[in-house]
């Protein structure tokens, strides 16, 4: 088969490589020259792991350009961001990309849609685009919703392991998708309707976002009631049909903060959902509070955060509650320091430990960077003005670090160490 695969992000580009080592044509078409120069020099735009790995297979198989072409399957991976003012999706590079596809459209071709979209898009948004070929889709050309479901971090992993669930405007559509993703996936395919894909895809990560802020609310009740919530969510998750979150300071990423507004932007419910998101996108006002207290007899204080990306162990720093919580502590005269061991981008500068620690007041720890289980508290609080530390996210060594002198107070957790 000859595939199209619209946008080469963290979703396009692995996919993309994925049918390429499994000996189908690829053509990778983006809008940004520049990666689609470093693609066809052989190099990757980002860092994902194992990404590299089957590059190479991939590449006698792989063409990167900015033009679509003929093909027999166009698949859409463009982003579908959270319109910050209306709270709906904005689905601008979706629908050029449908634009792109209907002028090269021919019968009997394949067009998935692999990007996350409120349930109906691809009916009434997608579907209308590309039927300007004169062509009728369900009839004269196949088409299926296949949402990607994997995790950044360990992306190609689940792209070849998880299940996947693909929504056809007919059975036929979703039979052809799922014989062409059976080439690299080795989970098992879930075959449905359209609306029920795009459906399935946003309640997952709702679930998420949900379970989630039930936990960072339950950790700030915790703390009324003098009580640790990791050791009662330990036990609690003792029983066989309760799996409760962990809290921290919110959640971040491109998908979970954004796909529950997808699923109530168009519903007159919605209301457990919305708070949800009101609860976990207030959770780094929580920890400013608590920070706060701990600070209230310091004058001038400078904090460090400790972690900016959204979530421990990768490199990417979008949507994440670091921000939203730098930003909220500068406004009421904190000095912020900034350190993260795997973030390169990012709005504040990203600091070595020893200059982010020099003559601080307060750690405060945003993300669950596995790596921070193994700092040095003794070296750190020499450095420092006060030892005092805030875990947002019951990551440190809290005994190593007592017997360092700091003074600890974790999410959820009331007692001082
Ligand atoms: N988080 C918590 N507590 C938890 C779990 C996560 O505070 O118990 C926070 C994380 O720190 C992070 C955010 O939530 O800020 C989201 O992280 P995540 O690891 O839960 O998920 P993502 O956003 O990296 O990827 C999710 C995945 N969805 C689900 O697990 C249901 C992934 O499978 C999806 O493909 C991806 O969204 C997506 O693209 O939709």
């Amino acid at each position: 088969m000859k595939i199209s695969v619209l946008g080469l992000g963290y979703i396009g580009l692995p996919t993309a490589l994925l049918f390429a080592s499994a000996g189908h044509e690829v053509i990778g078409v983006d809008v940004d020259t520049r990666k689609v120069e470093l693609l066809n020099k052989g190099k990757l735009p980002f860092q994902e792991p194992g990404l590299e790995g089957f590059f190479e297979k991939a590449m006698p198989n792989f063409k990167a350009t900015t033009q679509v072409e003929e093909s027999d399957v166009f698949l859409i991976a463009v982003p579908t961001p959270l319109d910050e003012y209306t709270k709906a999706a904005d689905l601008r590079y979706a629908q050029s990309a449908a634009e792109m596809i209907y002028l090269h459209l021919r019968k009997d071709n394949l067009v998935i849609l692999e990007s996350t979209v409120p349930p109906k898009t691809t009916e009434r948004i997608l579907i209308p685009i590309l039927e300007k070929s004169r062509l009728k889709a369900g009839r004269d050309f196949y088409v299926v919703h296949c949402p990607e479901r994997a995790i950044p971090g360990k992306t190609i992993y689940e792209m070849v392991h998880n299940d996947r669930i693909i929504g056809g405007i007919t059975k036929e559509s979703a039979e052809l998708a799922k014989k062409l993703y059976s080439s690299f996936v080795k989970g098992n395919i879930y075959i449905t309707d359209l609306t029920t894909a795009e459906f399935v895809k946003l309640i997952e990560n709702t679930y998420r976002d949900v379970n989630i802020a039930l936990v960072n609310e339950l950790a700030q009740i915790a703390e009324e009631y003098g009580i640790n919530i990791w050791n009662a969510i330990e036990l609690a998750n003792k029983h066989p049909r309760v799996n409760l979150h962990k809290p921290g300071p919110g959640v971040g990423g491109h998908c979970i903060a954004i796909d529950p507004w997808f699923v109530i932007q168009s519903s007159s419910n919605g209301k457990i959902i919305a708070l949800a998101r009101h609860v976990n996108d207030t959770m780094p006002n929580y920890i400013l509070r608590k920070v706060r207290e701990m600070l209230k007899d310091i004058k001038y204080p400078t904090i460090t955060v400790l972690g900016v990306a959204y979530k421990g162990n990768v490199d990417d720093a979008r949507e994440t509650p670091a921000l939203r919580f730098i930003k909220l502590a500068e406004n009421e005269g904190f000095r912020v320091k900034v350190y993260d061991p795997f973030v390169k981008e990012f709005e504040y500068p990203i600091l070595s430990l020893e200059e982010a620690v020099k003559d601080s007041d307060c750690i405060v720890v945003i993300t669950d960077h596995e790596v921070f289980k193994f700092l040095d508290p003794e070296k750190i609080g020499q450095l420092m003005r006060h030892k005092l530390v805030f875990d947002g996210r019951n990551i440190l060594d809290h005994k190593k670090w007592a017997e360092a002198g700091f003074n600890i107070k974790v999410l959820g957790n009331s007692k001082e160490r």
